[in-house]
């Protein structure tokens, strides 16, 4: 492991969890998703591999848009589940690496971020983390899990430098990416116990605690389609439901949401 990074693997391998793991970093990498989707297809790991880079040259978001990575700044990590669900509650597995995120980070920084459905994760409004969940499943499920978070960046691109912050630039500290790794599987490993066991409720109540989004009036986007409505809640499959004008709800279970 190059001296210069701040991710210490031997702290990480330590940690305590009923999870086997297996821990792959990587100073350099396209995409961690890629990494594992890569492995997938040559010698299939088993479920807790986690796979984090210092830097990837092709992160990726949904959809192919491109996920800005900035070597040693951001947390780029990948692990992979194999979850006993039925196809229709995959999308749940989003929302669950989410609130995640979201618990992992709070206990580090003053200031709460929250969260925006789907994947999305702000602070003060803006962008600060995102989940990519892909399905590979074939036989057996498999599901890759990518976490993309901003840490210690002080700046972006000019085109995502409205949407996007890091915990650094909001909260002025330099966060150490060990210990917000460490946050990260700990809650990973609770909120997937609880999907197991079939906790679905709690989770959702957990995710809904933890957004700003309802009552709030909003467009979702989705392929050529726009939908504007207020947001109302999630159905217990984790999809957004929302009232347009004349009070008819609508079921979205994908979009990119922003407010209206
Ligand atoms: C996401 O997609 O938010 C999912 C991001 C997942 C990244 C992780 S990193 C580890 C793993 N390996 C990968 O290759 N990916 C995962 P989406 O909702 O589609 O948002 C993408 C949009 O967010 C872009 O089109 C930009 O507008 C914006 N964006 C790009 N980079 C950003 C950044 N670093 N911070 C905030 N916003 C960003």
């Amino acid at each position: 492991m190059p001296n210069s990074s701040d991710i210490d693997l031997s702290i990480l391998q330590n940690i305590t969890s009923e999870t086997k793991r297996q821990w792959l970093y990587l100073s350099k990498t396209d995409s961690t998703n890629t990494e594992i989707s890569r492995r997938l297809h040559n010698h299939p790991p088993e479920e807790g591999l986690v796979v984090i880079a210092d830097c990837q040259t092709s992160g990726r978001g949904r959809l192919g848009r491109v996920w800005h990575s900035e070597p040693k700044n951001g947390i780029y990590l990948s692990t992979l589940f194999r979850p006993a669900l039925s196809p229709e509650k995959l999308p749940l597995i989003t929302l669950m690496a989410g609130l995640a995120t979201v618990f992992a980070v709070n206990q580090i920084i003053p200031c709460p971020v929250r969260l925006k459905w789907p994947n999305d994760l702000l602070l003060n409004g803006k962008k600060i983390a995102g989940v990519l969940c892909e399905n590979h499943s074939t036989q057996t499920p498999a599901v890759i899990i990518g976490i993309g978070i901003n840490v210690n960046h002080s700046q972006f691109p000019s085109e995502i430098k409205d949407i996007a912050t890091s915990l650094k630039l909001e909260t002025g500290l330099k966060v150490n990416r060990t210990s917000l790794i460490k946050n990260l599987i700990m809650q990973l490993d609770f909120q997937y116990n609880e999907l197991k066991n079939n906790k679905i409720k709690i989770l959702l109540e957990r995710w809904c605690d933890n957004t700003d989004l309802f009552g709030k009036t909003i467009t979702i986007k989705k392929g050529n389609q726009k939908f504007t409505g207020k947001a109302l809640r999630l159905d217990k499959l984790g999809r957004l439901i929302i009232a347009d004008k004349l009070g008819n709800e609508l079921v979205l279970d994908s979009g990119e949401v922003s407010l209206a």
